[in-house]
């Protein structure tokens, strides 16, 4: 039997997202500290180390055997996702953060033995915190989601992408992604891959596609699409590793064989 206690670690965690954001949202106007990371526009900043380390000490002090794999170098080397581990991303959508102040999220996941237990994603700055315990549905602060539309045309769906399929090192087909974007209804990018999730589950959005996400970019947004009935499989149709950046599609079951099928070409 599993001692994992789901719901206390899911009390535990969702005080201290919220007392995280908390200490984001107090600081939005204070000049920053701006580096950079894999490329000039992959950006980092005092407060994504500075929650991060939040997390680390608060999970360390409270849960000593549990393992963090997270974004800015506080966590553990974790090459298996073996017993619990927190995948977190203390900033997602630094970008943002840095120019808009707005539309980033915190993503905090809890995974036991390679199952994704607790998703939190939460919009700091709207104050929405999306959340899901596997098998008890996904829930937008105290609204749970529907499950995702029983039916879905590619030509009437909203697909979500960034910039990634152009510029980064996985090569990709350019020509079949430039006839996915003429097929859909239309596209949009948010600059938050949890976020991106967190719409998915919500049902506004129906696909997304991005080349080279982190796990801790979607550790927890696909625990909330998995919620409603959503499907999320690298981009060659296998199953997530979350332990490296794997091309990835995430659509609703009706369209993410079509879209995989027809329209991703990894070269
Ligand atoms: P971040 O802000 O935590 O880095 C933007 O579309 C999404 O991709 C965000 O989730 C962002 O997460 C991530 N991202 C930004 N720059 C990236 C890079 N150079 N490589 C991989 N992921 C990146
Ligand atoms: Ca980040």
């Amino acid at each position: 039997m599993s001692t994992f206690k789901q719901e206390a670690i899911y009390q535990q965690a969702k005080k201290w997202v919220k007392e995280a954001g908390a200490l984001i949202r107090q600081a939005i106007d204070q000049p920053r500290e701006i580096d950079t990371k894999a490329d000039a526009n992959d950006l980092v900043t005092e407060m994504d180390k500075k929650i991060e380390q939040f997390f680390a000490e608060h999970i360390r002090h409270t849960y000593p055997t549990d393992r963090i794999l997270s974004e800015e170098g506080f966590g553990d080397e974790v090459n298996d996702l073996t017993g619990t581990v927190w995948i977190i991303d203390p900033i997602d959508g630094t970008m943002n953060f840095v120019h808009q102040k707005r539309t980033f999220s915190i993503s905090l996941a809890v995974y036991h033995n390679g199952i994704g237990e607790i998703g939190f994603v939460y919009d700091v700055m709207a104050d929405i915190l999306y959340h899901a315990k596997k098998g008890a549905g996904a829930y937008k602060n105290e609204k749970k989601l529907s499950p995702i539309a029983d039916h879905k045309n590619l030509s009437e769906s909203i697909l979500m992408l960034n910039t990634f399929w152009c510029t980064s090192n996985n090569k990709v087909n350019d020509k079949k992604i430039r006839k996915l974007v003429q097929t859909v209804r239309g596209t949009r990018t948010y600059g938050s891959a949890a976020l991106e999730f967190a719409y998915l589950a919500e049902g506004i959005v129906d696909s997304y596609i991005s080349f080279k996400l982190h796990p801790w970019d979607l550790a927890a947004g696909v625990i909330l699409f998995n919620e409603v009935g959503g499907k999320t499989v690298q981009a060659n149709g296998k199953p997530l590793t979350f332990l490296n950046q794997d091309p990835m599609v995430s659509a609703h079951p009706d369209i993410i064989d079509e879209i995989i099928n027809d329209y991703i070409e990894l070269k």
